[in-house]
Order: structure tokens, then C-alpha cells, then sequence
């Protein structure tokens, strides 16, 4: 931890980041993503940065997660992204062939769905072949299961849909499952979460960061990053 890079460890940073990364260059994370302006950690600290106002079209434009070389000459530019180990993508609506990319370089992908309500037929098998085409590991997490009259059985009937994807059944509000789920993460380690708006993905960010982190129970329009 004598580089300076003890910090940016805690986000993620490894070997493969550092080589991907051109000699000497000056290498961040993308944490948030709003109004082409980028928060970006480095080792440093938090940096707003926005992309290069040379940028091609054509070029990678950052998403959350993206591991990214800044400059600062007279403002914080991104540079180049650095190649993605994961990334979630789907088809842009309006675009029929053109990928969106909604979030990268996480180790896992939580699928959330809440046990309150019946999963949405044919968006759970979306969200699945979303998060198994990422490159991440799996995991589908049933949520609410406080608010479900027999948790037990729903999980089996999602378990036999999601083959071998494990699946943690959890209660924010009662703290079931957190510790099953923190096992899987730990230091360095990022986790992506999808699922429809109201199945419990920031309070489950919240639970798991022990801190309000997230804005909870009112849906956000302008706010949509690494969702589906
Ligand atoms: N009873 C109970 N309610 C929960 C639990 N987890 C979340 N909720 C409630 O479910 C509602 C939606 O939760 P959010 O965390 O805001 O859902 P979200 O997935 O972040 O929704 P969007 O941000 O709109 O995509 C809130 O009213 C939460 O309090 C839980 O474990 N038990
Ligand atoms: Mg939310």
C-alpha cells in the first residue's frame, strides 16, 4: 500500500487494471454518471471529470464502472476507457441494433426481484441472459421475504427457473440473507444490481452499507444507472 493505490484498491483496482493502463497514465474509476459529467475516484481522491471533448462519436463514451485514464490540464478530462472486463448491456429501444451499456467492471450481478409481488413474467428470463452475457457471476436475490406469505416455496419456484444461478432469499427490514450476501462480496469486489423499480435494490445498497446511501421508495426517472 505504498504506491498510493491503496485507496483505489478498495474499488477494484488490480493487476489487469494496471495492465490495461498505458505507462504512467493518471487511472480512475467512473462511480456515477449525470449530465456528461462523470465523478470519478482516483487514488487521489474524487475527481468530476468530463469526457474529452475530443472523443469520436464512435468512441467509448463512460458508464459506471468504467476504469478510465484522466488528464488535468486545465480541467479534468476523461481519456481513454480501459477495456471492460463485464458490462451490462441491452438493446436500445429506439435503436434496434444499437447496445446500451449500463454499467461495468463488476465482479457479480445481483438480479432483484421482490417476493411481494409475482415476478414479471418473461423480464425475469431478460434479466437473466442480460446478467449471464455481462462475463460476472450470478446471483438472484429474492427480497421482501418478510412481506411474503411462504417465502419458502417462492424461492423453489424461482430456484427452478434459474437452474444453477444461486439464489439468496432476503429481508432488509428483518436483516435475513445480508450475511449470506456479504460473504460474496468483500474488499475490492463491486456488485451490480438489476431489477425492476420498487423490488428493494437501494434499500438492499443501504442495508448492506449500513448507512443511507441510496434514496429509497420513490421512483426516479432521471436516475437509472446499472438498472433495468
Ligand atoms: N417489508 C419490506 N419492504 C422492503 C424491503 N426492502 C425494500 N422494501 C420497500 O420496498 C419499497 C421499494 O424499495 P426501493 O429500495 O426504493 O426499491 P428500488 O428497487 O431501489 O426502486 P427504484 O429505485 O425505483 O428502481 C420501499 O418502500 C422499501 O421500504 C424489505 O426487505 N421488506
Ligand atoms: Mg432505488
Amino acid at each position: 500500500m505504498t504506491d498510493g493505490l491503496g485507496n483505489l484498491r478498495l474499488w477494484g483496482y488490480d493487476d489487469r487494471v494496471a495492465g490495461s493502463a498505458e505507462e504512467g497514465a493518471r487511472v480512475g474509476r467512473v462511480v456515477q454518471v449525470d449530465r456528461g459529467e462523470c465523478d470519478v475516484v482516483t487514488a487521489a481522491g474524487m475527481v468530476r471529470a468530463g469526457s474529452d471533448s475530443v472523443r469520436a462519436q464512435a468512441e467509448t463514451a463512460p458508464v459506471t464502472g468504467d476504469w478510465v485514464q484522466v488528464t488535468s490540464r486545465h480541467e479534468v478530462l476523461i481519456g481513454r476507457v480501459l477495456p471492460r472486463l463485464t458490462a451490462l448491456t441491452r438493446r436500445d429501444p429506439a435503436e434496434r441494433d444499437a447496445e446500451q451499456v449500463l454499467a461495468a467492471n463488476f465482479d457479480i450481478v445481483g438480479i432483484v426481484a421482490g417476493l411481494d409481488r409475482p415476478l414479471p413474467p418473461g423480464r425475469f428470463e431478460r434479466m437473466l441472459v442480460m446478467a449471464r452475457d455481462s462475463g460476472a457471476a450470478i446471483v438472484i436475490l429474492l427480497t421482501k421475504a418478510d412481506r411474503a406469505p411462504d417465502a419458502a416455496a417462492a424461492s423453489e419456484t424461482v430456484r427452478a427457473v434459474a437452474g444453477d444461478v444461486d439464489v439468496v432469499t432476503l429481508s432488509a427490514r428483518r436483516g435475513v440473507g445480508l450475511d449470506d450476501l456479504r460473504s460474496r462480496l468483500g474488499p475490492g469486489r463491486t456488485l451490480a444490481l438489476v431489477g425492476a423499480s420498487g423490488s428493494g435494490k437501494s434499500t438492499l445498497v443501504n442495508a448492506l452499507a449500513g448507512a443511507e446511501v441510496a434514496a429509497t421508495a420513490k421512483v426516479r426517472s432521471s436516475d437509472r444507472r446499472g438498472r433495468h
